[in-house]
């Protein structure tokens, strides 16, 4: 789908949407169909194109996003867990994931606010972990979810950053958890010490600061899925 089309879709969806119910009424039964139009559309093989090298975005202009007041901290001994509908959940640290077949690709990252940029990220496919793991195919969708928090409405709870997806997208070849961008591992404010990455998705379904990777028959919202933003959001 062209960025201007994705743009539009965004723009319709977002301003008419009631916050507090974002998908529901007319609205929520048009996303449906249109994350079912979305999904049929979708080829787990059809790679995105890797960018030459001289496409790089200066990282300094590579923005850096957060919900909470300050880039959070990973917290001391952190882990990543991978459970749900799964045969062996697994709890992982940053050397272990290391230690797992690498993936790199260098990508158009596309933000639904209208920049893009481009970097190389690495780490270990999803795919993978859901061999390791032994997700069940009656998964159909995954959650993501990060240790940072923010809160949705001011003097509202704080909550989690998380997304949920789809799991072809999430079994696509350029879907990782990346602890690595430009050849470096990454910085606090990248999503050290770990964070989702993929070709294609926008840029708010690639959770940062993950410690929770959760198989599930059925879908979830997400952090910004839940205030009116589109589900699928493919790019
Ligand atoms: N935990 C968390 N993950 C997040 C966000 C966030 O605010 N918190 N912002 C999202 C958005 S909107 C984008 S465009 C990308 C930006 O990634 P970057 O900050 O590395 O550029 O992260 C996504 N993942
Ligand atoms: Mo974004």
């Amino acid at each position: 789908m062209s960025f201007s089309r994705r743009r539009l879709l965004a723009l319709a969806l977002l301003p008419a949407c009631n916050p507090s119910r974002p998908h529901e009424g007319f609205l929520g039964l048009m996303e449906r169909f249109n994350a079912q139009v979305q999904a049929g559309m979708f080829r787990r093989s059809k790679l995105a194109p890797e960018e030459p090298r001289e496409a790089l975005t200066d990282p300094e202009h590579f923005p850096s996003y957060k919900v909470a007041e300050d880039y959070p901290e990973a917290p001391q001994g952190w882990t990543v867990s991978v459970k749900g509908l799964v045969a062996k959940p697994l709890v992982l640290s940053l050397a272990e994931l290391r230690k797992l077949p690498r993936t790199d690709f260098r990508v158009r990252h596309h933000c639904v606010e209208g920049w893009s940029a481009v970097a190389s990220w690495h780490g270990v496919r999803l795919s993978d972990l859901g061999r390791l793991c032994g997700a069940d195919p009656r998964a159909g969708f995954v959650e993501f979810r990060s240790f940072e928090q923010g809160q949705p409405e001011e003097g509202g709870p704080l909550v989690r950053y998380s997304s949920s997806w789809d799991r072809e997208s999430v079994d696509h070849p350029q879907t990782i958890v990346a602890y690595g961008k430009n050849g470096s591992p990454l910085t606090r404010e990248e999503g050290a010490p770990l964070r989702l990455y993929s070709a294609v998705k926008l840029g708010y379904k690639m959770v940062k600061w993950v410690d929770e990777v959760v198989y599930q028959p059925m879908p979830n919202g997400g952090y910004w899925e839940d205030q009116g933003y589109e589900w699928f959001a493919g790019v």
